[in-house]
Formats: structure tokens, sequence, C-alpha cells
């Protein structure tokens, strides 16, 4: 029978080619889509967002072991698809205006996937209007703004307020991050909560969709 831990520690240690095998293996022996997905992918890409919180993972570790789960999730998506197994909300998110850095937006997208949410990437250099349009498309459950500069921060406050003023602020919960934030920054500006790293971006997702 399919171990789910084995499969749960391959996506730990970033090892693609055995969670590709691991996840047919599984699916083949008919353990159900979702058990392969909650038991195998998420509960290993889970202890990488704990390991990441505490130090004892680094960037490089965490994007491989993303890169694993995503092998895993490339077999297993048609498969969810087919059981109509919907996933646990979407998440749209991208870098604000100005701003193009994005291995910390890539990193907590990769860990909200590994939470089972479908995830909306605009990319870097985000317009207001393009965040507002993407939630009228996907009614995500959150939209999560990135930036890296102190002269791009401020756009995210352009972008709250284009929301307000679009009459769309209260559809929709908004999440910020990256080095230069603070709490007391993402409170003055009205977002909704700040996450200071990718684990932390889950656990905030977690309770707005509770
Ligand atoms: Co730039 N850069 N950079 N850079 N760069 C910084 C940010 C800087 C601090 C370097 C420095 O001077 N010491 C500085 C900013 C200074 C400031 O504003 N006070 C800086 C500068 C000045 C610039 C340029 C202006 C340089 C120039 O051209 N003169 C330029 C700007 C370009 C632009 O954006 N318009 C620039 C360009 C670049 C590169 C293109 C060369 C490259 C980006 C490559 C890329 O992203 N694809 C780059 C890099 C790599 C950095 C540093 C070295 C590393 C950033 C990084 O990836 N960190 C950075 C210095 C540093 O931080 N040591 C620097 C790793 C990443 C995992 O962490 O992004 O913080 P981070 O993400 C974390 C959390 O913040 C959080 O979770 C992540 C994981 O834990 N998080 C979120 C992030 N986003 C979140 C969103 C959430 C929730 C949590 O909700 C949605």
């Amino acid at each position: 029978m399919a171990d789910l831990q084995q499969l749960a520690d391959a996506v730990i240690s970033g090892q693609a080619p055995k969670v590709e095998e691991l996840t047919t293996e599984a699916l083949d022996q008919g353990v159900s889509p979702t058990d392969v997905l909650n038991k195998g992918l998420i509960a290993g890409m889970q202890v990488v967002g704990v390991k990441f919180k505490n130090n004892e993972f680094y960037v490089p570790e965490v994007l491989i072991a993303a890169r694993a789960m995503k092998a895993g999730m490339k077999i297993l998506r048609p498969k969810l698809a087919e059981s109509g197994i919907e996933p646990a909300g979407r998440f749209v998110i991208g870098t604000v205006t100005g701003d193009l850095h994005d291995i910390g937006k890539n990193l907590v997208s990769m860990m909200i996937e590994g939470a089972g949410y479908e995830v909306i990437d605009l990319g870097v250099d985000v317009a207001p209007n393009t965040f507002i349009e993407a939630v009228k498309d996907h009614q995500p459950v959150a939209i999560g703004m990135s930036a890296l500069l102190t002269t791009t921060m401020v756009n995210m406050k352009k972008t709250i307020e284009a929301f307000e003023n679009d009459g769309m602020r209260d559809q929709v919960k908004i999440l910020v991050g990256g080095a230069p934030l603070t709490d007391d920054y993402a409170r003055e500006i009205g977002a909704d909560g700040y996450a200071p790293d990718a684990a932390s971006a889950v656990e905030l997702l977690e309770q707005f969709n509770s």
C-alpha cells in the first residue's frame, strides 16, 4: 500500500522525481486524490513551512521542496479536476507597481499553493487596476501584495485606495508582505493582515478562509 508519509518526506527533502513516482504509485493503488494531496503533498509543505519559520530551512531548500511539490501537483491536478474536488479557495498575488522583486512573492505563492489553494500569480509591477480586475475575475479569498522597496511600498496604499474608490474594498481581504514592511505600516494603510514570511502568509489566509 502506498506510504503517504514517504511522499511527504520526499517533498520535504525536495526530491521531485521521487515525488512524481510516489504520487503516480499512490493513485495507481487507488488512494484518493484528496488523500494524496492532503496527507502527502500538503503535509510535506506544512513541515517545510515550519522548518522555514524556525530557520532550519532557508530559501533554497524551500524553493527545491516547492518544485518537488509542483511535480506531484502536475500529476494530481487532472485527477482532482476529474473527481470535482475544489481547491480550498483562490488567492491572487503580485508585486506592486514599480517593483520587480519576485523571489519572496514566489515563495509565498508556492507555500500557499502547497496549502491547497489555487494561486493566480499576476507577476511583478502589478498596477492597482490589475489587482481589481483579478478580484472581479477570480473572486479570491484574499489578495496578496509584495513590495521590497521603500519607494514602492506606498503603491500598496494606492492599490487599497483604488479598491476603496471602486467600491470593492469589502469584497476581499488584503494581505501585505515584503522586507521593508511592518505590522504598523500594514495597519496604517488599511490592509487586513501583514505576513513577515511565507508560513505566516499561509496562516493568515487560513484565518481569512475560516
Ligand atoms: Co533589489 N533591493 N533592487 N534586486 N534586492 C533590495 C530589496 C535592497 C534592500 C538591497 C540593498 O540595498 N541592501 C534594496 C532596497 C532598499 C530600499 O528600498 N530601502 C534594493 C534595491 C535598491 C534595488 C534596486 C533599486 C537596485 C538598482 O537598480 N539600483 C533595483 C530595483 C528594481 C525594481 O524593482 N524596480 C533592484 C533590483 C534587484 C534585482 C533585480 C537585481 C534582484 C531581484 C531579483 C528578483 O526578485 N527576481 C534584487 C535582489 C535579489 C535584492 C535582494 C538582494 C534580495 C531580495 C530577496 O529576494 N530576498 C535585496 C536585499 C536583501 O533583502 N538582502 C534587495 C529573499 C526573499 C525570500 O525575501 O523578498 O523579503 P523577501 O520575502 C520574504 C518576506 O519578506 C515575505 O515572505 C518572503 C519569504 O519569507 N514576503 C511576503 C515577501 N512578499 C510577501 C508578500 C506577502 C506575504 C509575505 O503577502 C502577499
